[in-house]
């Protein structure tokens, strides 16, 4: 059972600039730490960020079914600021209909009035938002926990 964890715009930077908001963990060891997690939970992950929104719609068509793609079974989004501003990135998630989740390192809604919408917040198995990295491992479970209920994983 295959998911996959997509990071958005500027999350390469983490650790490495504005610890005070984003956290001291680099993206390297959050995607690191959460393939462990996800490896003790029976499940493979793959990972994937890119600053582009074409090639985050790229990632997410290769993502569809298994007579065209990699038949993932489930999506971690960070989206970054497309979340905020992306209908191609829900057309993607919804084009697939692979399930998904939305997750955040600080709470968006504690934020600037602009972060407060989401074009991927009203098709998600949920959102998590608010946890710093921790947000990752919340959604994993989150994600898992959904995909075993509904008799897709273990
Ligand atoms: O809280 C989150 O995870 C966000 O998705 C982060 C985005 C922001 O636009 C969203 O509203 C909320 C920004 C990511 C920027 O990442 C940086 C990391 C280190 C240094 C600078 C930017």
């Amino acid at each position: 059972m295959r998911l996959l964890l997509l990071n958005g715009p500027n999350l390469n930077l983490l650790g490495l600039r504005e610890p005070g908001l984003y956290g001291a963990s680099t993206l390297a060891a959050i995607e690191a730490d959460l393939q462990e997690r996800a490896a003790d939970l029976g499940v493979e992950l793959a990972c994937f960020q890119s600053n582009h929104e074409g090639a985050l719609v790229d990632r997410i068509q290769a993502a569809r079914g298994a007579e065209s793609g990699e038949n993932v079974a489930g999506i971690l989004i960070n989206a970054g600021a497309f979340t905020h501003t992306s209908v191609a990135i829900r057309d993607a998630l919804l084009g697939v209909a692979i399930p998904y989740v939305e997750l955040h390192l600080s709470n968006v809604h504690a934020r600037e009035a602009f972060r407060h919408h989401s074009y991927l917040a009203d098709r998600a198995i949920g959102v998590v938002s608010g946890f710093g990295s921790a947000s990752y491992r919340l959604a994993l479970e989150g994600l898992v926990g959904h995909l075993q209920a509904r008799g897709g994983v273990g």
